[in-house]
């Protein structure tokens, strides 16, 4: 067992765990250097990963700046990056989940960076992931949000909703992105991280971030896992063949 008692009742109240370190401190300047370098378009691979970037390139606002500092998110880098796909797969991060989600069958569902570039870097929109990820069910999927840079309040760090995952799939309006309403952002929980440090949240957690307003970056690599023995019931043609971490798979399972 890795987490105490404390550990895991905090979990189930709150939907989210402020776990702490988590990665050597290799690790984390190696990790640090493979985003930059798929994000400033050096890395060999960089053109075969979606990116999504700051709002404030479609106006023009951001046209002094690099590359690298125009990206707000890259989509499932480990497809195309060993490093990345050997930080989902990391032990100590698998141990945890498997007490989240209470199996050791564990398939790995997305990955993404969430980079907020000093100055501009915009907000996420108060949101479950499970209004995603409706192809899946159970809605009980577990992420792992990896600090890259200390997350402050100042820099943009994740807030949660203390509980919000006890009340199933909350309504979504779909402007740019999914943004769930009636939300007290006073009552949301700063997740207050230093960089190699992480946090584990429920795919029905509601979450969101504000803007980095900060000379600081702040960038989060987000490992998302489910139980082997979660359904996929979107269109079959569709479903991707989600990577085996651990454990064993199930037939007619994900
Ligand atoms: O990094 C952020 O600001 C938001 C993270 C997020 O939405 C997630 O991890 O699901």
């Amino acid at each position: 067992m890795i987490l105490t008692d404390a550990q895991k009742l905090n979990y189930e109240r709150d939907g989210f765990l402020i776990y702490g370190s988590i990665l050597l401190k290799k690790e984390l300047g190696d990790l640090r250097q493979r985003i930059d370098a798929l994000a400033s378009g050096e890395h060999c691979n960089a053109e075969k990963i979606g990116v999504r970037l700051e709002a404030a390139v479609q106006t023009r606002e951001l046209q002094s700046v690099s590359r690298r500092d125009k990206v707000w998110q890259l989509l499932d880098p480990h497809l195309h990056d060993d490093m990345l796909f050997k930080h989902a797969n990391n032990p100590k991060i698998l141990d945890v989940v498997a007490e989240l989600i209470g199996t050791e069958d564990i398939k790995l569902f997305h990955t993404q960076t969430l980079m907020k570039p000093a100055f501009h870097g915009s907000i996420v929109s108060w949101h479950q992931d499970s209004a995603y990820w409706t192809s899946i069910s159970p809605s009980a999927l577990v992420s792992c949000w990896t600090a890259l840079d200390d997350a402050t309040e100042e820099n943009g760090c994740v807030r949660m909703l203390s509980g919000s995952y006890k009340k199933g799939l909350w309504p979504h309006d779909r402007r740019d992105f999914l943004h769930t309403q009636g939300v007290d952002a006073s009552k949301a929980t700063p997740v207050i991280l230093k960089a190699g440090g992480c946090s584990f949240h429920h795919s029905l957690t509601v979450h969101g971030s504000f803007e980095n307003k900060t000379p600081y970056r702040r960038r989060g690599l987000v490992t998302s896992y489910m139980r082997a023995d979660s359904n996929w019931v979107g269109d079959t043609e569709n479903k991707p063949d989600f990577p085996l971490l651990r454990g064993q798979e199930y037939p007619d399972c994900v």
